[in-house]
């Protein structure tokens, strides 16, 4: 019988080796890998390409509900197939819990969202904002056991954030299930006496959104975070990790022996303070939290991404339109405080980490695929069905072109937002060919699939619970 689809003369590289063969697919998965194999119902040739395990993104913010007259600009539809166009085969969008709400309530509308829109596979992290013992000693061990493995917790944020005592007793409950708790370590008093402090003084540009949550602000919150996993006796995430004492304090405590892990973002690579404080309200479209740092602190990151303390690299998409109904709205003209916190960068994670990594010399291509896809998986419980390329796995692979020489533009890309925060950034390498579970999506550059055949994913428990391999 012939394969469905055979990739011929595919130059495969995988988070640890790099190899030449055709790869044979099979009902969704990769069944055969040898140095020649017939040519299949459908056959691609990828000589002259890279053949990759597909992107995995597993920090994205899709559909998410926010404060009134706020619309997130990308829903499901828009956001996987500007994920698919950036050679991503999984997104892990995140289901916001709301407080008054049940997390069953919140993933019954967020399932009804995504279900029949999706051009890649979906999983979600929980948002816990309203950790009741019920939600805590009731529906969480029973969501955890049927496949919502990972959860988010925040220590800002008016709607959102949790007590110290709170966040112990999220980081008991995950410990007690086998929920991997991610968080965003910015501290909320800190960060609420230098913004009410900023417009005392009448700094209110976009600009000011930096100075209001400085390096110690995230330094602050990072310690206290991993003081409380420590004595939790739990694993944790650190996610958008931005500048350089962040990234410290999750090293001291890996040296220490904790199973502290980190994830860091393209914002915190190629984006500085300087964009927050362009002309007029031009620099909204840079605000993000953490935000963007200095020269020195984008070295941090590197740092973070080459040693080893960082184990994910993530877009942290968070469109919102440079609009009205987004950064524009009436309040955010008036004080940078009421700019709603996000940039879009879905489809530009991988091309901008290929580019200034692996063409620049910082990274080789196996971190590259370790950083952006097996590590995702194994960190949230999708490995090895997705996250590499095996005899065995979901045939999610991506075929990049890794000479061709792009200057990022608006124009191009397929999310919703109306801008990208990195308009102008040339690149070199872009994925052309993206195929999920076996089914070419996109072809040379070109959307041949339109069905939107995205499967939700059941997950199991976090690799990193059980194994002391902090991966490379
Ligand atoms: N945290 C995120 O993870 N994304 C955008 C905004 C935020 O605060
Ligand atoms: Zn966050
Ligand atoms: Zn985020």
């Amino acid at each position: 019988m012939a394969f469905e689809l055979v990739i011929k003369n595919a130059n495969v590289a995988t988070a640890s080796d790099r190899f030449c063969c055709d790869i044979g697919v099979s009902a969704g998965k990769v069944v055969a890998m040898a140095s020649s194999l017939p040519a299949g119902e459908k056959t691609i040739d990828a000589k002259g390409l890279l053949t990759l395990p597909g992107g995995i993104d597993s920090h994205v913010h899709l559909e998410q509900p926010g404060p009134p007259h706020i619309v997130m600009a990308d829903g499901f539809e828009s956001g996987t197939l500007a994920a698919a166009f950036g050679g991503n085969t999984t997104v892990m969008p995140f289901c916001l819990q709301r407080k008054g709400h049940t997390l069953r309530q919140a993933l019954s509308d967020y399932h009804g969202a995504a279900e029949g829109n999706c051009h890649v596979d979906v999983s979600f992290h929980l948002i816990v904002s309203d950790p009741t013992s019920a939600v805590l000693g009731q529906e969480l061990p029973a969501l955890v056991e049927a496949g919502y493995t990972s959860l988010k917790v925040f220590m800002t944020y008016d709607d959102l954030v949790l007590t110290d005592r709170q966040m112990m007793e999220v980081m008991a409950a995950a410990k007690e299930t086998g929920a991997l708790v991610m968080i965003h370590a910015e501290g909320y008093d800190t960060i609420r006496f230098l913004v009410d402090r900023l417009e005392r003084a009448e700094k209110t540009r976009p600009f000011y959104h930096g100075p209001s949550r400085p390096v110690a602000v995230e330094r602050e919150a990072t310690h206290r975070a991993i003081s409380l996993a420590e004595i939790t006796e739990v694993p944790i995430m650190i996610v958008h990790v931005s500048n350089r004492e962040a990234m410290e304090e999750i090293a001291r405590a890996q040296d220490r022996g904790l199973k502290i892990f980190g994830e860091t973002c393209p914002q915190y690579l190629v984006l500085t303070e300087a964009d927050m404080d362009r002309e007029q309200m031009e620099g909204a479209k840079y605000v993000c939290s953490p935000p963007p740092r200095t020269s020195e602190h984008q070295q941090a990151c590197w740092e973070g991404l080459t040693r080893g303390v960082f184990q994910v690299f993530s877009s942290d998409h968070c469109p919102y339109r440079f609009a009205e109904d987004g950064k524009l709205n009436s309040r955010g003209k008036e004080s940078f405080r009421w700019i709603p916190n996000g940039i879009p960068g879905i489809e530009t994670r991988l091309p901008i980490l290929f580019s200034e990594g692996v063409k620049k010399g910082r990274i080789d291509v196996n971190r590259f695929v370790a950083l952006t896809s097996t590590n995702h998986a194994k960190t949230y419980g999708l490995y090895p069905r997705k996250g590499t390329i095996a005899i065995g796995s979901d045939a999610d692979i991506v075929l990049w072109d890794p000479e061709i020489r792009k200057t990022i533009r608006q124009s191009d890309l397929h999310h919703n937002c109306d801008y990208t925060p990195y308009e102008g950034l040339q690149v070199t390498g872009w994925p052309v060919t993206t195929i999920v579970r076996g089914k070419v999506i996109i072809e040379d550059g070109v959307l041949v699939d339109a069905g939107k055949n995205g499967q939700y994913l059941e997950r199991d428990r976090s690799a990193l619970l059980s194994s002391a391999d902090l991966m490379r």
